[in-house]
């Protein structure tokens, strides 16, 4: 409020306002004087990355000019926030998505071309934001896209690492990580240098008492380290709302302390404290669905979840509300156990610092948070040593144990005759060392606890959290199907197919109403259509080709099958039934007659995907498939009939080029293991059929676009346990295809057989966990089943023309408001536009 300019001044700034460009013209004026005085450069220096760089900053200007008109109408409308806390966010690249959703790519693309640029080959230079590993973080991407399209008042906040996801080289088949600095000039991101939070680690806690008995706690002593802000604008689609992502990075707290020792010569130390406070933000853990316990990622939570809530706080106190009323300005979302801490420190807030009651604090807390669970996998639930969280955040270790006392009161008080009860559901495990269970601190602190898919929702209702359900009551737990935002995973990724769907259903309505594409059904016999579909998909699996032949010169044929698995290498997702099904083509293909060969259908098998530095047996998987191809594209017997390809460096980038190109891809986790996934609604929104298990958001897929058009195979969620425990003490036999893979790889057809040796004992010897053998047979058959139906092209345009049709569903947008309504209670803020017309609901 001090610093707004007085009235009489006023008049001269609302003269000057800028607008940004709305044109060619004003776009090209803009590229040039960026070019020139942003980036001191001429016409006679300006390549490709300069282009890109004026380019971004000219779209980064309008974007800013509405984002500062968004965060002013939401706050005169004073209206609930929801702030969605993630550790990741995927966002891949922002300009062509800003050219976009903004409405101005046409402009770009005309402008850069009198500049003397191509659109495409600027929008080429950007470096993907990789802030993630793989599904988490892109849904937190992808809901950022939808709540500003949807004019939701909301902000995503996040770290700002200075490396994201590392890059991934292969060499000599083996994976290489390479270190992902992204930051060198980074246009998307604004540093408020003035926004910044001081957050304390270590120290110890003090009670004092008041006149009135009342016992305080103080947290003293320890370090220091300062957060500061960088803003990310997040535009939405055909509507001026912007929205805020808020990253946060960490830097040397100044104090006393430091200046002295520096003044006394203690250079050194002082340098290596503020590299020591700049370590926190400094990298992604690259691991996905699995929790490794480092004393540094708890540092980073903290860090993040403080800086976070102090903002909100800060935020909520300028409207002089009472404390009672914070639940009605703020919703706050839990992406995944990451940020449970936030609990326990807006419960420190309330009553250590803003001297609440207990039990009216926890009111607010609970009714504050939501949380989300994305996996069951026991190796990816987080716990904390106790005595770590006791010498990193001792009083937050107080108000847990606080938190759990009167949680177990509870249960106790409900469950007076169940002992084992109070074990199986305390926060603290009393294991040796005793553990904070996260997940369930953040069921307990939280009013709704949701699943990203009906099947897992289910499961962790009757599974993890069966207890829980007991104790609070069924309403608690609810599910959320995961969706995807077909502004990026349609319009961006596949310009064409956007277009020609437009051309049918009459406008570009469908990017804000998925379910609007159930129109071109009804084209379903429309021959000019068929054959134009036909054509996309053809055009985007050359562009493949090509790509696949420049980065790794093997050359395939684009009328070829192509059948694609992306996603991060786990051992649940079976890449390895995957390349052991490939091993068993190559060796059916072999042992027959040239003649016979003929007749099969050719395929090109797809891999891409990173696997965590640490995770040995993913990185073996990587090994086959690079020895696999390296045997089989070389083969003269085999020709274009099989093609094995791994694809170096899977991102979101490579991913809007790859999914477009795909006849079939693979979905195939062990049932009850990958709780939704995503990237397969995005494949079948680009035209592409699937095949994969009973699990996650397959199911609700095939619900909606008829079991006839999916490829379903292998054991169900219900039967994987008894499956197990047979491996274990019943008789376990290979399945006898598998069995034949299996020699083929120990007489050394694709190299040092010892290499392999793990993955073949973990099916053989070792229990076979995920069940690749008990679904081998069934996998072998349904590919089958996938090349005869490909034989009949009319049949297979149809079906992926009745699948598109059909995903309406899952838009992020459709999820978004289901959270909206039944998690956060909030409502979309209407946009008046220029010409007093409210745009979006
Ligand atoms: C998880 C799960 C995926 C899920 C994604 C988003 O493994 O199945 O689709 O979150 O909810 N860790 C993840 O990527």
């Amino acid at each position: 409020v001090e610093a707004s300019i007085p009235e009489p001044q006023r008049d001269a700034w609302t003269k000057h306002q800028v607008n940004g460009f709305k044109n060619k013209d004003e776009f090209e004026n803009e590229m040039v004087r960026h070019v020139e005085t942003t980036l001191a450069r001429s016409m006679f220096n300006c390549d490709e990355s300069a282009a890109y760089s004026a380019a971004s900053l000219a779209f980064r200007d309008r974007l800013i000019l509405e984002w500062n008109r968004t965060q002013q109408r939401q706050t005169f409308a004073d209206s609930k926030r929801v702030y969605y806390l993630s550790l990741e966010f995927l966002m891949g690249r922002a300009l062509d998505n800003a050219m976009l959703n903004i409405g101005l790519k046409d402009v770009a693309k005309a402008g850069l071309s009198d500049l003397g640029f191509r659109v495409e080959d600027i929008i080429e230079q950007e470096h993907d934001a990789a802030l993630g590993n793989g599904g988490l973080g892109r849904l937190a991407a992808c809901f950022l896209d939808s709540l500003a399209s949807l004019n939701y008042p909301a902000w995503g906040y996040g770290l700002r690492y200075r490396y994201g996801i590392f890059k991934q080289e292969i060499i000599d088949g083996y994976q290489v990580e390479v270190p992902d600095y992204w930051l060198d000039f980074n246009p998307w991101e604004f540093p408020r240098h003035d926004v910044t939070v001081d957050i304390q680690f270590y120290g110890n806690v003090r009670k004092s008492q008041d006149d009135n008995g009342r016992t305080t706690a103080h947290w003293e002593g320890g370090e220091m380290v300062k957060a500061v802000a960088y803003d990310v604008p997040i535009p939405g689609y055909a509507t001026p709302s912007t929205n805020n992502l808020r990253l946060w990075s960490s830097k040397a707290a100044s104090g006393e302390f430091d200046f002295q020792k520096f003044n006394s010569g203690e250079y050194e130390s002082s340098v290596a404290d503020q590299q020591r406070a700049e370590t926190i933000s400094a990298v992604l853990y690259p691991n996905d669905n699995l929790e490794r316990g480092k004393e540094l990622r708890l540092k980073q939570q903290y860090f993040w979840v403080a800086a976070s809530l102090y903002d909100i706080v800060r935020r909520f106190k300028k409207t002089k509300r009472s404390w009672r009323e914070f639940p009605d300005q703020v919703a706050i979302q839990l992406n995944d156990t990451h940020p449970t801490l936030a609990i326990v420190e807006l419960q420190r807030i309330l009553c250590d610092l803003e001297g609440l009651d207990w039990d009216e604090a926890w009111n607010i807390v609970q009714q504050t948070f939501g949380y989300t669970n994305h996996t069951v996998l026991p190796e990816a639930l987080e716990k904390w040593p106790v005595g770590l969280m006791q010498h990193l955040l001792p009083r937050h270790l107080q108000i847990i144990y606080d938190i759990n006392l009167y949680f177990l009161q509870k249960v106790e008080r409900a469950f007076p005759n169940d002992r084992d009860i109070l074990r199986r559901v305390s926060i603290i495990e009393e294991s040796q060392p005793k553990m904070v269970r996260m997940a369930y601190l953040a069921i307990v602190g939280s009013h709704k606890v949701n699943g990203v898919a009906e099947l897992h929702s289910d499961l962790i209702k009757t599974t993890i959290f069966k207890d829980f359900v007991e104790i609070f009551g069924p309403d608690k737990f609810t599910n959320v199907t995961n969706g995807i935002t077909p502004r990026r995973w349609l319009h961006q990724a596949n310009p064409r197919l956007s277009e020609l769907i437009s051309s049918k259903t009459g406008s570009f309505d469908f990017l804000k109403d998925l379910t609007l594409l159930n129109k071109i059904e009804l084209c379903i016999n429309d021959k000019a259509f068929r054959k134009e579909w036909a054509e996309i998909k053809y055009a985007n699996k050359v562009r493949l080709a090509k790509y696949i032949k420049s980065t790794t010169g093997v050359v395939v044929n684009p009328s070829s099958l192509f059948d694609v698995q992306v996603k991060r290498i786990h051992e649940y997702k079976r890449q390895q039934m995957n390349i052991f099904g490939v091993i068993h083509r190559y060796l059916t293909l072999k042992a027959l007659s040239p003649a016979e060969r003929k007749k099969q259908m050719p395929r090109v098998s797809i891999f891409g995907g990173k696997a965590a530095p640490g995770y040995w047996m993913a990185k073996q998987i990587i090994h086959l498939i690079n020895n696999v191809g390296a045997v089989v594209n070389n083969d003269p017997d085999i020709g274009d009939l099989l093609k094995v390809i791994f694809l170096e460096d899977y991102n979101v980038s490579k991913a809007e080029m790859i999914i477009p190109a795909s006849d079939i891809s693979e979905h195939i986790s062990t049932a009850g293991t990958e709780a939704s996934g995503t990237s397969n609604m995005k494949f079948v929104l680009n035209g592409g059929l699937i095949i994969g298990t009973c699990d996650g958001a397959n199911i609700e897929i095939t619900r909606e676009i008829g079991e006839n058009n999916i490829f379903l195979f292998g054991n169900l969620a219900e039967d994987v346990e008894d499956l197990r425990h047979n491996h274990t003490y019943g008789s376990h036999s290979v399945d006898s295809d598998l069995a034949k893979v299996f020699e083929a790889i120990e007489k050394g057809t694709f190299g040092e057989p010892h290499d392999f040796a793990g993955m073949i004992s973990a099916v053989r010897d070792h229990g076979d966990y995920y069940l690749v053998s008990d679904d081998f047979h069934s996998y072998i058959e349904t590919h089958h089943l996938v090349d005869e139906s490909y034989r009949n092209q009319d049949e297979w345009i149809t079906k992926s023309i009745t699948s598109v049709a059909r995903m309406g569903f899952f838009s992020s947008d459709r999820c978004i408001n289901e959270y909206a309504e039944g998690i956060w209670n909030i409502e979309p803020l209407p946009v008046e536009s220029k010409d007093g017309v409210a745009k979006g609901e």
